[in-house]
């Protein structure tokens, strides 16, 4: 039996089988959790029923929800209640700012927008929907994760607005962990190395910060999503049941690094 036998989830972010949320989905599927699904829009639908049934779940549980939408927002926990009694997970994984907003310096890059944007979807969304789903949640051994990365504390060149986004959603899973805390429900955050996404695919010289990864790591390498679903499949488990407000790195160790040699 799974370590998360029992465990119900909704799982937000899944754009394609490369999407962090996939790899989260797979790890939460073997591990025996109930998994629901929504999409952010029809063009992502089909993509996200087929692998609701490639792991065997029920595809019928599969939502509309772009974040933008507080009435999308309540709607999929209206539809969600009407299968399930109950939810002990939600996984956040959304990401966004207007793509000129990720590159070229910072002060020429921002704009009011842009930051209002950047910060609406990639931040506000994960309160959202910690707010919505609470009803849900009650009385069970709950957890909330969602995905960040370095650049909320350390300047990345180009993440720019998406920088402060990240700041303020690590912020925001302190200030949930501390108000659901009494409730007995968990907020976590995992700071993942960089993997190739859909979200990293439109990223000039993404290739470069990959094959940097590969020098500047203790591990040599990148990591994958499936080790990041591992990592969120304990968080969201039992077995982690000590541990909320933490944000812990799944980056092959690069953030431990404070000067990088070239080796050649
Ligand atoms: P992805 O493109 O596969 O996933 C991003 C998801 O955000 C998509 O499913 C997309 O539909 C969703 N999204 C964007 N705007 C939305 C909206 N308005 N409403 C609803 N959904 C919306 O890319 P990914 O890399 O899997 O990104 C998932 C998370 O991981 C993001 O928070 C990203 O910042 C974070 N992350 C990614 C990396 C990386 O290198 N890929 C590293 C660290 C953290
Ligand atoms: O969080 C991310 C990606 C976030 C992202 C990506 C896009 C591309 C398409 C947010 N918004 C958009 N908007 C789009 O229109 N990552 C951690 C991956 C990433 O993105 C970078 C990185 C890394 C790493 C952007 C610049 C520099 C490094």
């Amino acid at each position: 039996m799974g370590f998360m036998a029992g465990k119900r989830a909704l799982i937000v972010g899944v754009a394609s089988n490369r999407s962090i949320a996939s790899g989260i989905a797979e790890a939460f599927a073997r591990e025996g959790c109930e998994i629901a699904f929504t999409y952010q829009n029809e063009k992502l639908k089909s993509r996200v029923t087929k692998l609701s049934e490639s792991l065997g779940q029920n595809s019928d549980l599969c939502y509309p929800c772009d974040v933008s939408s507080d009435e999308e927002i309540d709607a999929v926990f209206a539809n969600l209640s009407k299968e399930w009694d109950g939810l002990d997970i939600i996984v956040h994984s959304v990401g966004f700012a207007p793509r000129e907003q990720l590159a070229g310096g910072f002060v020429e890059s921002i704009t009011r927008e842009g930051f209002q944007i950047s910060h609406d979807i990639s931040a506000y969304s994960l309160a959202a929907l910690a707010k919505a789903g609470l009803p849900m949640m009650q009385g069970r051994n709950g957890a909330i994760l969602t995905l960040t990365y370095n650049a909320a504390t350390q300047v990345v060149p180009n993440y720019n607005v998406m920088g402060l986004a990240k700041a303020s959603l690590e912020s925001c899973v302190r200030f949930l962990a501390a108000d659901l805390g009494p409730q007995g429900i968990r907020v976590n955050a995992i700071s993942a190395g960089a993997v190739k996404t859909l979200a990293a695919a439109g990223i000039g010289g993404f290739r470069k910060m990959l094959s940097y990864a590969e020098k500047a790591s203790p591990l040599r390498r990148t990591v994958t999503i499936e080790e990041i679903g591992n990592t969120a499949a304990f968080l969201c488990s039992d077995l982690a049941s000590g541990i909320t407000g933490e944000t812990t790195f799944v980056d092959a160790g690069s953030n431990i690094m404070g000067m990088v040699f070239d080796e050649d």
